[in-house]
């Protein structure tokens, strides 16, 4: 069975690129690999600065998960800063990663490009302790959406860097993105759907908020009577993801046939969101009800993932000279 390893940030409330580009995958795969998912709190570091937030999102993002489906009896579910060998392996690999290699990543040169005022060194060495998230588990598949390739590709560059400068630890992995849901566009139809764009819909929103996002979606100037193609407009796209066969054509045939607005395929959207998130609402608001049991999966989680991660380390230690014989 081959392993998969995934994380999502604890910075806000999880949107359909996360859900569509990531999450939907990890519960899909647990059927057929063996799982590791975390929750990035440690990365989320970089963003959010106020701690009962940070508790806050922590707890909610594994409500989200598990309300979604993620079952922690086959996925070691568990909380990144729970395992201080993460960071303990990210500054053993920065000390054999090329400082070009950070210079060239996108999401740094993306996040100043955003107008974000003094970038941390924590922001710019990311993909560093993204590596050591990857490698402590030696996976054979890193599921993400497709704004993470690159991090991908750098993970594997480090691990061949390590591995050349102290001989084999670790096998590199490849990333997984399954073409359909590689990158979802945010609501303004240009960017990639994304917290910092504020073009997000967030599919666990109230009914008002998920209201306001799915209306807010950008769509061309074609007058109500025209016909439209389906095909180039964002709403169509997005429904396409939850509907059935039979349910996108006739939404085709509407916009192919005209007398049909864009306000309406909004509606029709909405109304597929509420349909296909109802029982994960439902869910969610019950597991919202025992902090208890979210807690104790969390640490369990980590249990299982610290035998993992300990194996590596003492592999790393041994190769680096950092134990004493
Ligand atoms: N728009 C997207 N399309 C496809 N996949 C996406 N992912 C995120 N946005 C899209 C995937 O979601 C997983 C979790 O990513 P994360 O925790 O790093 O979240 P993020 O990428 O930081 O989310 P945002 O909204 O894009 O945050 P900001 O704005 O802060 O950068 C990953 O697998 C990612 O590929």
């Amino acid at each position: 069975m081959k392993r998969i390893l995934s994380g999502i940030q604890s910075s806000g409330t999880p949107h359909l690129g996360n859900y569509l580009g990531a999450m939907k995958n990890h519960i899909e795969m647990q059927k057929d690999h063996e799982c590791f998912i975390f929750i990035a709190d440690l990365h989320a570091l970089t963003t959010v600065r106020d701690p009962e937030k940070m508790r806050s999102m922590i707890r909610e993002i594994a409500i989200d998960y598990l309300a979604l489906g993620l079952d922690p009896d086959k996925t070691v579910f568990f909380r990144q800063s729970d395992l201080p060998e993460h960071s303990e392996l990210a500054w053993i690999l920065s000390t054999v990663t090329p400082l070009g290699l950070l210079e060239r990543a996108h999401a740094f040169k993306d996040a100043t490009a955003k107008g974000m005022k003094e970038p941390s060194t924590g922001l710019f060495t990311y993909p560093v302790l993204m590596a050591a998230d990857i490698l402590l588990y030696k996976p054979d598949l890193v599921p993400v959406g497709k704004d993470q390739k690159q991090h991908i590709e750098i993970a594997r560059d480090i691990a061949e860097k390590f591995n050349n400068t102290y001989g084999e630890v670790f096998p590199l992995p490849d990333p997984y993105i399954p073409d359909q849901s590689a990158y979802i566009i945010g609501t303004d139809g240009k960017h990639k759907m994304s917290k910092s764009y504020g073009n997000v819909i967030e599919f666990f929103a109230d009914e008002k908020t998920l209201k306001k996002q799915v209306m807010s979606i950008v769509t061309d100037s074609t007058p109500m009577q025209d016909p439209k193609d389906p095909a180039k407009c964002a709403v169509y796209k997005l429904y396409a993801y939850f509907a059935t066969p039979e349910e996108q054509k006739t939404l085709a045939d509407k916009y192919k046939k005209g007398g049909f607005g864009y306000g309406d395929a909004k509606k029709i959207l909405l109304a597929k969101l509420l349909e296909y998130f109802a029982p994960y609402r439902q869910k969610r608001i019950e597991l919202q009800s025992d902090l208890g049991y979210i807690d104790t999966v969390l640490r369990e989680g980590a249990k299982k993932a610290r035998k993992v991660a300990n194996k590596t380390m003492a592999e790393v230690r041994e190769k680096t000279g950092l134990n004493f014989k």
